[in-house]
């Protein structure tokens, strides 16, 4: 059985503050025009500065919460700011958010707050933005310090410790396993900084409780991608005891090859972020482990940011953010290995 996939296509952007702020799916334009941004003109007279939040793919759970939590504050702030909110159709379609962060640019931003899809990719687009007297804050996904360099591009990152986080997520798995099971990685975008960093923070994990990592593939943060890179592995490995993926998304795809595969309870599976749809397989043990990095807090912080610096020459500082891991101890699911 092959998993279903249960994401719907949807990328919006649209305007709030001097309107009635709404979820992204209301104003979700049709596909064809998946990523135009709203026509809403900028505010006459410069009475509040635009704030334009560009994410990833609106279609995950992760960032749709991460617009509502950026809507929620803005409706709480009328006063303060204006928000645009912008999202990608597909998680790696990286020329898509250039062209988001250019219509930003076009349609009067002051401040750009952008989890880039790739950390190499988007600077140039930002750098133009930021040469033209727009604020840039990165959230999420930290840019590529060298090429931000190289480029004169000083963005503040708001963010979690990716590596930590999922260090701490996989000692949440190893604890179900035993020294020398085989676990495998599936990673999201291999270009992304934050993929990078959880592969790694896996990598700590696993060496440290002693677990062998028998392969490292890429599910570019996608559930289908990665329903077929867990099935791959589960034949070539017979005797996997371990997925660690790089989001729930993923992680969604693996319980699905695994329950295909007829092996559930066998091999565990570790995600990371904690959106809704992973609930019911960490309440039944499918999923062993994963990470909250609370996004609807991370749009505010990097709002925040946006905000504070647009009323300061000061440069805004770095912000950590927490992350917090989440496990089940399911009632009738997978126990450890006698
Ligand atoms: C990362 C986010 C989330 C998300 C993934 C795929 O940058 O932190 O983990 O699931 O991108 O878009």
């Amino acid at each position: 059985m092959r998993v279903i996939l249960g994401v719907g296509l949807l990328a919006a952007a649209l305007l709030v503050g001097g309107c009635k702020p709404s979820a992204p799916e209301s104003a979700a334009p049709p596909a064809s025009a998946a990523n135009a941004a709203s026509a809403a003109p900028a505010a006459a007279g410069g009475a509040q500065p635009r704030i334009a939040l560009v994410m990833k793919s609106l279609a995950n759970d992760f960032f749709s919460n991460m617009a509502k939590g950026a809507q929620a504050h803005q409706a709480a702030h009328t006063g303060q700011y204006e928000l645009a909110v912008f999202g990608i159709k597909n998680e790696t379609d990286l020329s898509e958010q250039v062209n988001l962060v250019e219509q930003a640019v076009s349609q009067g931003a002051a401040a750009i707050v952008i989890a880039p899809a790739d950390s190499k990719a988007l600077v140039p687009a930002l750098r133009r933005a930021q040469q033209q007297g727009i604020v840039i804050i990165n959230i999420d996904n930290r840019l590529d310090a060298d090429a931000a360099n190289q480029a004169g591009l000083h963005a503040a990152f708001v963010g979690p410790d990716n590596r930590d986080a999922a260090r701490r997520v996989g000692q949440a798995l190893a604890a179900r396993l035993k020294p020398a099971d085989e676990a495998a990685i599936i990673e999201g975008a291999t270009s992304a900084f934050n993929s990078q960093q959880r592969r790694a923070g896996f990598e700590d994990a696993m060496q440290a409780a002693g677990m062998k990592v028998v392969a490292i593939q890429s599910g570019d943060w996608e559930m289908e991608k990665a329903n077929t890179v867990a099935a791959n592995l589960l034949s070539a490995h017979p005797r996997l005891r371990a997925i660690l993926c790089g989001n729930d998304n993923m992680a969604i795809g693996a319980a699905a090859a695994v329950a295909a595969a007829g092996r559930t309870g066998q091999v565990l599976i570790a995600g990371f972020d904690d959106i809704a749809a992973i609930k019911p397989l960490l309440a039944d043990g499918r999923v062993v482990a994963t990470a909250d990095q609370h996004g609807d807090q991370l749009a505010v912080f990097g709002i925040e940011a946006a905000l504070a610096s647009l009323k300061s020459t000061a440069a805004v500082a770095d912000r950590a953010t927490a992350v917090d891991i989440v496990t089940a101890t399911p009632a009738g699911g997978p126990q450890p290995r006698p």
